[in-house]
């Protein structure tokens, strides 16, 4: 692929003019000096090379000596003190392991660019990249940064027979037919993209691992997922697998994979050590246990802390991490059932280990207590932990926003979710400080997120998709970057300068998940899809199944009353204030009200409306929104190449289509449960 499409944000060559450099920089871009290179550091120096020639049209030439008036030098502030002196202690102090640091020499004619370590080189020359094509003053380069999250992680759903889990984008580009692709080159692209995000880690298998991804972790397999791990650790990402929690039964006819038995327990230690032998930055292991029938230590009457740590222990050696994932609840329920209720099962179930698990244990928390709905409150395990790792868990891939053939951008979603405050200690707990490991002095923390990518041509299925991936990767960096600022980035980086280009698509940009919500579930009520493969309006599609996912819709009513006065008693999981803002129905915010509270249809909103109005107007104006955005694109025709115009204006169409059938189930059906007609007197299919 070589396509604006397949380029993604990092298209250089297609900017067609509208990156300038002034003089007396211009000059500094035909030099690179690059003062000790490792294979990062390579990296970043190919980036670069690229980057320039592709907008500059010419190739610089690249030293490890200083003899040019002018130059871009990069490389470690350690092997930089060697070429000159215009890092001060002071500054290279500021940074972290993976921070840089950039800056203008003026009177050198020098524009440095400064990590810590190699992988700080290469994520500041990425920096640098993006502030070229974003046309900033290279006379006042000055700043100096560092990652606010240590772990910054893609989770791939990808199987080895080629498809992918929750994948909207084509079949994976990493296995075919039970084997490893050949196309490296792919692969190698996709760390490129990471990397110019700041991902550091990748899991390349689904977390639902079966008979055949369980053998990943043998000398069948490791040869070629060393292979995996060297190209990534060329763009500084390291690699870790999903495993399997029965492995010694599955792979070496072992009768128990009982945690607490010497036998697993040596048999896990051997199996690290030949993983090691592999692949000796070789991250750790990505588990799913005790959770949608996938095997745990609950067979054997343990917990999760015994099953975790005793996979931190063989791994403990040679610094690996086992990510625990706490996506468990019972998925066998009786709709009967009142009591359970399965946004309360993660809390349940882990906050009373808080403290037994090892510090090479992180535990992988979803945003919200069910599953990545369009709208959820953020889950109560955020600080509840305090003694405990957590990794905040997101979802790229657009299972119930749309399926990446709806435009849904997604990161001011997130950035709502990473700036809750939680009160955990205090005001000002917010998601972001738990997990980053600050607000509780974590040694490990961060962020990880299901990817969105496929072998489709564009990635993402939805060339507009690119940018839930790109955000991702941003805010795992910095989760104090604004939504707009990101949006600017990707926008600026992927479709140029022109500023009616910019704003057209920024608008689109930020306007679609809260659209996508107006015509699809409303106040937060969530789940009201075809069950199995989630796409399409269904209100009780899931109403009466086992997975523990309902609406309680009725002629009088609707919503889940979560309160501890009347109901499941959810909202005791919080710290107050939130836990008093969620139990009132007159506190609760309306987007969730539907959440916590069962409502008659005529309760008022703090809107004024009542809810039945609510629903009926948010559905009309959704879907009308929805086809404004056609109308919207169509004012780029010409300005944007053919080819992603046409794209994207292909999958608007089905889009406001499709939200037309989503406003019109929905309404019918609350106007037949309900009785009550719409005020504005629209059409309502009775
Ligand atoms: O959202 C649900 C998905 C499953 C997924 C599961 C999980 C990987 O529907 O496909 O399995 O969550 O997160 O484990």
């Amino acid at each position: 692929g070589s396509g604006r499409a397949y380029e993604a944000w990092l298209s250089y060559s297609q900017r067609g003019g509208d990156v300038q450099i002034p003089n007396p920089y211009r000059q500094c871009f035909e030099h690179i000096v690059v003062a000790e290179e490792t294979d990062i550091v390579h990296s970043a120096v190919e980036e670069l090379k690229h980057a320039i020639s592709g907008i500059l049209g010419h190739m610089p030439t690249v030293t490890s000596v200083l003899d040019t008036p002018c130059a871009i030098v990069l490389g470690t502030t350690e092997s930089l003190s060697k070429l000159g002196g215009w890092i001060q202690d002071e500054e290279a102090g500021k940074l972290t392991d993976e921070g840089y640091l950039m800056k203008t020499v003026e009177t050198e004619g020098k524009l440095i660019i400064a990590g810590r370590s190699d992988r700080g080189v290469l994520y500041g020359t990425f920096h640098f990249i993006r502030r070229l094509c974003m046309n900033e003053d290279l006379s006042r380069l000055n700043m100096v940064e560092n990652p606010a999250n240590e772990l910054r992680m893609i989770n791939q759903w990808d199987n080895m027979d080629g498809s992918i889990e929750r994948g909207y984008a084509g079949r994976s580009i990493f296995y075919d037919q039970n084997r490893f692709t050949a196309d490296e080159q792919r692969i190698r692209d996709y760390a490129r993209l990471l990397a110019s995000t700041s991902i550091n880690a990748i899991a390349i298998n689904n977390v639902n691992v079966h008979e055949r991804e369980t053998k990943l972790i043998t000398a069948e397999d490791l040869p070629d997922v060393a292979r995996l791990a060297g190209i990534f650790r060329d763009y500084g990402i390291r690699l870790f697998l999903s495993i399997n929690f029965a492995s010694p039964i599955q792979l070496d006819g072992i009768d128990t994979a009982d945690p607490l038995d010497p036998r697993v327990r040596e048999w896990w230690k051997r199996r690290a050590a030949e993983i090691y032998a592999h692949i000796p930055d070789f991250g750790g292991f990505l588990v799913k246990a005790d959770s949608e029938h996938r095997p745990g230590p609950f067979t054997y009457g343990r917990d999760h802390a015994d099953g975790a740590n005793m996979l931190a222990e063989a791994l403990e050696p040679y610094g690996g991490l086992v990510i625990w994932r706490c996506f468990v609840y019972n998925c066998m329920q009786d709709w009967r059932d009142r009591s359970t209720d399965r946004a309360k099962a993660a809390f349940d179930h882990f906050q009373p280990l808080d403290g037994r698990f090892h510090s090479n244990v992180m535990l992988q928390v979803k945003n919200g207590p069910m599953d990545f709905q369009v709208r959820e409150p953020v889950s109560p395990l955020f600080g509840a932990l305090k003694k405990t790792n957590e990794v905040l868990e997101l979802q790229i891939t657009q299972e119930y926003t749309g399926q990446q053939r709806h435009l849904c951008y997604l990161i001011p979603q997130w950035k709502e979710v990473l700036a809750f405050d939680t009160y955990a200690r205090w005001k000002g707990s917010t998601v972001d400080q738990i997990v980053s490991g600050k607000l509780f002095g974590r040694p490990h923390g961060g962020i990880a997120a299901v990817s969105n990518i496929g072998n489709d041509e564009n990635w993402t299925g939805h060339l507009l998709a690119q940018a839930n991936l790109f955000g991702f990767g941003r805010l795992a960096w910095d989760p104090r970057l604004s939504s707009e600022q990101i949006t600017d980035e990707w926008v600026r980086m992927t479709f140029g300068e022109d500023t009616e280009t910019r704003s057209i698509i920024s608008c689109l940009l930020l306007q679609s998940w809260r659209t996508y919500e107006d015509y699809t579930a409303p106040l937060g009520v969530g789940w009201m899809v075809n069950p199995d493969h989630h796409y399409g309006p269904n209100v009780d599609g899931y109403e009466y199944s086992r997975w523990g996912t309902y609406h309680f819709a009725d002629r009088d009513g609707i919503g889940v009353d979560r309160t501890v006065k009347t109901g499941t008693g959810y909202t005791a999981q919080y710290y107050e204030p939130n836990a008093s803002m969620y139990e009132s129905p007159e506190s609760c915010p309306d987007e969730l009200l539907l959440f916590f509270h069962h409502v008659p249809y005529t309760h008022p909103l703090k809107s004024g409306k009542t809810v039945i109005q609510h629903i009926y107007d948010t559905h009309f104006e959704g879907a009308e929104k929805a086809e404004q955005m056609i109308s919207e694109w169509t004012k780029l025709k010409g300005k944007i190449d053919h080819d992603r115009f046409e794209h994207v204006l292909k999958r608007l169409i089905e889009q406001a289509d499709h939200a037309k059938e989503w406003r019109d189930i929905i309404n019918a059906y609350f106007y037949r449960k309900s009785g009550i007609p719409d005020r504005k007197g629209r059409t309502i299919y009775s």
